[in-house]
């Protein structure tokens, strides 16, 4: 695949951004510090960086309750986000959404979302959207090996297909709906296969490979800006935190998972097999990816300042915005 430098530098930081911003979000939700659920991604960086990469600011995407690594690959600023997340006026939402409902129109975010399925028939009315408007953007869904077990997977797919909308489908794959093995609650070994019910193309993807997402979603969005329909692109990945931050039973007795199931799974980290393949191809030294971490640290420590210097919303603004 032909990518340049520069691609493969903002590769690099957005899923630095990613890992980073959710290591500190854990450990200020497990500190105290912040309010509400909080859902991690950490071990997942690469779907959400290689989807991205491959999509323009006016396409848009649809994210889960696991979204914080689809946001800020799709352009989202830490400071907007962490001010959302400690609630501050400053946030995304004013403070009022929280991790699950961030939401950036301009930059195509249309929003993370609390309910398991919800971005997919929100995708798809978006391609629909796009079709009608007479432009050639995409939109990109992504969502949960669990929520393909919802209608809302099996409605959309169905009729993105017969309207051959520019939609592409990410189940993430990382093995488990909260602490429900996938293999126990779903009626084939890969989610992909389901796209031959819906007559779209089906692949399986090695989710902690950037550079294979990439190019599959290159592939996807080629086809669906040349009108040709939907794609259901599977990436195999896995979680390395519990399904929500200050889950206790993950590792205790009655375990859902063996420790040993989560360290082999920490060896194919997506960011070290990145750093690894700069290193194997001659792209990028390791200085360069060095100083990567470095800015991306100062900008998540500007962005926690940011948060914490911010002011909360006032009680009296508590049903501002609010439409439902
Ligand atoms: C419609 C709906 N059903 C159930 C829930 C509770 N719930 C929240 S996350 C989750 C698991 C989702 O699993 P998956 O789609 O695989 O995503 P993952 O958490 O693994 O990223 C469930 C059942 C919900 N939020 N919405």
């Amino acid at each position: 695949m032909d990518i340049s430098t520069e691609e493969l530098l903002d590769i690099y930081h957005t899923m630095q951004k990613i890992r980073l911003f959710e290591s500190k979000v854990r450990d200020l939700a497990m500190a105290g510090e912040i309010p509400g659920f909080v859902h991690v991604s950490i071990g997942e960086e690469a779907s959400a960086a290689g989807v991205c990469a491959a999509l323009r600011t006016t396409d848009r995407i649809t994210s889960t309750h696991r979204g914080h690594g689809h946001l800020i690959a799709k352009g989202g600023r830490l400071d907007k986000m962490m001010a959302e997340i400690f609630g501050k006026r400053t946030g995304y939402c004013k403070g009022k959404g929280g991790s699950m409902h961030i939401v950036d129109y301009s930059l195509g975010i249309l929003g993370a979302n609390g309910i398991v399925g919800g971005g997919l028939p929100i995708a798809t009315g978006s391609g629909l959207a796009a079709v009608i408007a007479g432009k050639d953007d995409v939109t990109a869904s992504f969502f949960g090996d669990g929520a393909s077990n919802e209608g809302t997977f099996h409605e959309s797919l169905n009729l993105a297909a017969v309207w051959k909308l520019p939609v592409i489908f990410v189940c993430e794959n990382n093995g488990f709906g909260e602490f429900t093995p996938m293999e126990t609650v779903t009626s084939v070994k890969d989610i992909a296969v389901r796209a031959q019910a819906y007559g779209i193309p089906g692949h399986i993807v090695d989710g902690n490979d950037v550079l294979e997402v990439l190019r599959y979603t290159s592939e996807a969005v080629a086809r669906a800006r040349a009108g040709e329909g939907p794609t259901l692109l599977e990436c195999k990945t896995y979680r390395w935190e519990g399904h929500v931050v200050g889950e206790q039973a993950f590792l205790g007795e009655g375990a859902y998972r063996a420790k040993s199931e989560i360290e082999a799974w920490k060896l194919k980290c997506p960011l070290i097999r990145f750093e690894k393949w700069c290193a194997e191809n001659g792209k990028i030294s390791s200085a360069e990816l060095k100083k990567i971490v470095a800015d991306t640290e100062k900008e998540l420590a500007d962005a926690i300042e940011f948060a914490r210097a911010s002011e909360l919303p006032d009680a009296a603004e508590v049903t501002d915005d609010v439409y439902a």
